[in-house]
């Protein structure tokens, strides 16, 4: 019909997604649909103009009729489905005061959420047709801009690309490309307006979907399972909207202090002596290092809950040592369990299988699949009896080798087999009517089948919460186990995640386009609630170089979470590895790191407590700079410290972008002043270039080479005044690793504010902890006129003035649990 034509091609709603296929107008008329073939459409369904569309008038759902209820609620009364077992908080009542509208358009059905202060369309369901069937959902909304982030994890930029862009989301192993569905699910969106206010969309949803985006703009979402679940966050700013999901979802936890050091990892480790070695070789060099980990290297034939005594004899031995040097050990747990030991021999599979804990095929027989250590049974996590299964088998591993935190992999779940080794039935949950873009094309590839069962459901509703399941038993065990804030890393991940890991970014490689591409990961990270990200510092794939290493070490230092991880047969990449020039420039960023160690760990208390991001887009600090809005280059840690780091070979300068203001070199206090403009900074080798923006105070410490002696050395505060001289920052501080000291008041929080020529350091809430901590130097940035003198507490004190206006106040010895004033004439 003449209608199809004069639908514009950037709203045209794909009515044919299956992938592979080249649809026909045949094909597409038995749709009902429209059928206008382009030329841009590469390979149709996928990229580009849909050729086969939505027609205006496609039928519909109609709005028979609506009635109020007090939580203004939607829900199928007559069939239970499906839903997500996350446990969120529960609508009590309708909201009194609602800063959002909503409308319902009758026929066919719409709904249209705008934002009541400026009348901004957030959401309107109207603009294509409406499926709820069992296995195929489908909603499209409008967006009121092309400003979109979130919807991990993908490898992309930070800033989504709207050209006809599918997201796939199947929890999946496979090394991080673009275009492809990975490790995590999440299916939240954080949306900036045309005038920088910022709303969310979170779809509570956890089966195999589709999430297209398309330059109208507009986005759709097609699942096959499940309900239509949704929350819209209003913000108003990007900080807020975050704030708000973490609400719903769940704020991340407060990592224990040794979390924020340096780890060392990698695959190919032989053996317990050679690990120790370049522990070892880090203390000679005196390069920081927090915490060593072992691969699966460590497992006897790859077996969970045991160690190899040969090679590995010496590994309760090391893990003391490291705990001598106050240093900690994590190793790496993967969820397949051999199920081929001899009867008798292997606890973790007869206890398991006794227990009913595994995954069962559709059969009801224990599904088997093969990862490394050879045929393998699965932990099935929905199942509260596989909780206490694991935490056994952690426990009494933990009585032979003392570790200090767990890395949890392969648990999308991964598999060698596709779906068993018997293959999976051919059924409607392994053959849905539409599967979504799914790597290798179904959904059983490189899984279990989407037919096992599972305790709570078949596998085919809560494949992708594996990652969250196995991460909620790991955590609470090792709470059991060590009474401490427990530390787990998993590979793949789900909302909500953030209150029991941190995640890294899976098998990236050592390239230096995988250097780049790890700053958009990280701050999709972070909106998503799991701030403890970072990637495999030099690349896990590939032999690195060492230009690479230095440059990927100065950028890693910033990650939230800081490990260099390496695959194996590949060249070694520890920091001790390469020439003195190259060590010393990896040293002097990780002492940096330390340094700001006190800074970073309140950064993650106001994660915790608020839910702030970590590593912060820069546009959540300047949302009326439309250039902020797709920078991914750089970023800040909190609201302050810009990194800008070097991201290509050969180079000794670099290009970042300044918003409008006063910023200072972080290291040397020097100022520049921008429009808003990009500034060619210089970075030989041996530097990464950190500026403050003004008006910031930020707690620094002395740093050493593990962060536990590094805890009790003196602070040295750094002060950016603004144009008009004033200046806030704050520190929290406890023990470190205690659980929940916030929550029970064993904690001690500092704000600092300088205005008018004066600094106050007022104790907000005091603790013990803080009586071990004197504060040593304050550095005041952008004095403007040298002072006459310093006083402290009103007592005359010792200061240095230098000629690029930095006042350093020296010798002070105060005590940090008392308050303080500072003052200069
Ligand atoms: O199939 O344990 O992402 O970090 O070194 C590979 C070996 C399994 C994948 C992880 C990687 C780890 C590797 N693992």
């Amino acid at each position: 019909p003449e209608s199809c034509s004069q639908i514009p091609e950037a709203w045209r709603f794909d009515c044919y997604p299956e992938r592979g296929v080249v649809v026909t107008e045949e094909m597409c008329h038995a749709r009902n649909c429209c059928f206008i073939q382009h030329s841009q459409s590469k390979s149709p369904g996928r990229n580009g103009v849909p050729w086969c569309f939505y027609t205006p008038d496609y039928p519909s759902y109609e709005l028979v009729s609506i009635s109020d209820t007090e939580m203004g609620k939607i829900t199928d009364p007559a069939e239970k489905r499906y839903e997500v077992p996350i446990d969120v908080p529960v609508v009590q009542k309708k909201a009194s005061n609602p800063s959002y509208t909503v409308d319902f358009i009758k026929d066919p059905f719409g709904l249209i959420v705008k934002r009541a202060q400026t009348g901004t369309v957030l959401l309107n369901t109207s603009i294509a047709p409406l499926f709820y069937a069992d296995q195929f959902l489908q909603m499209s909304t409008s967006l009121p801009s092309r400003f979109i982030y979130g919807l991990g994890e993908h490898r992309s930029n930070f800033l989504h690309d709207i050209q006809w862009n599918t997201l796939t989301m199947w929890a999946r192993d496979v090394p991080p490309m673009e275009l492809t569905n990975l490790y995590g699910v999440h299916p939240f969106y954080l949306s900036v307006e045309s005038d920088g206010m910022a709303h969310g969309f979170f779809m509570l949803n956890s089966n195999a979907m589709d999430v297209a985006l398309q330059p109208a703009p507009a986005i759709t979402w097609r699942m096959i399972g499940g309900i239509f679940d949704f929350y819209v966050f209003l913000g108003p700013d990007p900080s807020s909207v975050i704030a708000q999901y973490l609400d719903v979802v769940g704020k991340p936890a407060m990592p224990i202090y040794w979390a924020l050091g340096y780890h060392l990892c990698r695959w190919g480790y032989k053996s317990s002596e050679k690990t120790w070695d370049v522990v070892k070789e880090m203390r000679n060099y005196g390069i920081p290092q927090d915490v060593q980990w072992n691969d699966i290297d460590y497992m006897d034939h790859a077996l969970d809950f045991t160690y190899d005594t040969m090679n590995f004899s010496t590994l309760p031995d090391l893990v003391k040592d490291l705990h001598r040097h106050y240093q900690h050990y994590v190793m790496i747990l993967d969820p397949g369990i051999s199920n081929s030991q001899p009867s008798g021999s292997y606890w973790p599979f007869d206890e398991g299988k006794k227990r009913g804990i595994f995954i069962n095929d559709s059969n009801g027989e224990i599904l088997t699949g093969k990862v490394w250590p050879g045929l393998t049974a699965f932990p099935d996590f929905s199942n509260p009896d596989t909780h206490e299964w694991w935490y056994q088998n952690l426990k009494s591993f933990h009585e032979k080798v003392p570790f200090d935190g767990v890395w949890i992999d392969m648990n999308e779940p991964s598999n060698f087999f596709d779906g068993s080794i018997n293959g999976c039935p051919d059924n409607e949950l392994e053959n849905p009517p539409y599967t979504p873009g799914i790597l290798g094309g179904t959904l059983k590839a490189k899984t279990v089948c989407a037919s096992a069962r599972q305790k709570i459901s078949t596998h085919y509703n809560i494949h992708s919460l594996y990652g969250l399941m196995e991460a909620k038993a790991t955590e609470s065990a090792l709470r059991k186990i060590t009474d401490k804030r427990p530390f787990v890393i998993s590979r793949s991940t789900f909302p909500s995640q953030g209150r029991y890991s941190g995640h890294w970014l899976g098998d990236n490689r050592s390239q230096w386009k995988d250097l780049a591409t790890s700053i958009p990961g990280m701050l999709t990270f972070n909106i998503l609630g799991i701030p403890l990200i970072g990637a495999d510092i030099c690349g896990f794939g590939g032999s690195t170089t060492e230009e690479l290493c230095v440059r990927w070490t100065q950028l890693g230092a910033f990650y939230p979470f800081s490990r260099n991880h390496n695959s194996i047969d590949e060249q070694d990449q520890e920091p001790t590895a390469f020439s003195p020039a190259a060590r010393t420039a990896m040293k002097e960023a990780i002492l940096l790191r330390y340094s700001l160690f006190p800074y970073l760990y309140t950064l993650f208390h106001h994660a915790h407590i608020s839910g702030h991001t970590v590593a912060t887009p820069l546009l959540f600090q300047f949302p009326n700079d439309e250039k902020t809005y797709g920078i991914d280059k750089q970023f800040l840690l909190g609201k302050s410290l810009l990194v800008t780091p070097v991201l290509e070979a050969g180079r000794d300068y670099v290009v970042g972008y300044f918003p409008k203001g006063l910023w200072y070199d972080f290291q040397t206090g020097d100022s520049l002043i921008s429009s808003g403009e990009e500034i060619n900074l210089q970075a030989p080798t041996d530097k990464i270039n950190l500026h403050l923006r003004e008006g910031s105070v930020i707690p620094t410490q002395r740093p050493n080479t593990t962060l536990w002696v590094s805890s009790g050395q003196p602070l040295h505060l750094i002060v950016s005044l603004s144009e008009d001289g004033v200046a806030k920052g704050d520190l929290y501080w406890d023990d470190g690793e205690i659980l929940d000291t916030y929550e029970k008041n064993q904690y001690a929080y500092i704000y600092f504010t300088v205005e008018q020529n004066t600094m106050t350091s007022e104790v907000l809430h005091n603790h013990e902890e803080a009586t071990y901590i004197t504060v040593e130097t304050v550095s005041f940035y952008g004095v403007k006129n040298g002072p006459e003198n310093v006083t402290v507490n009103s007592q005359e004190a010792t200061f240095t003035y230098r000629n690029n206006q930095v006042l350093t106040v020296t010798d002070l010895g105060l005590n940090l649990s008392h308050n303080f004033t500072i003052s200069w004439m």
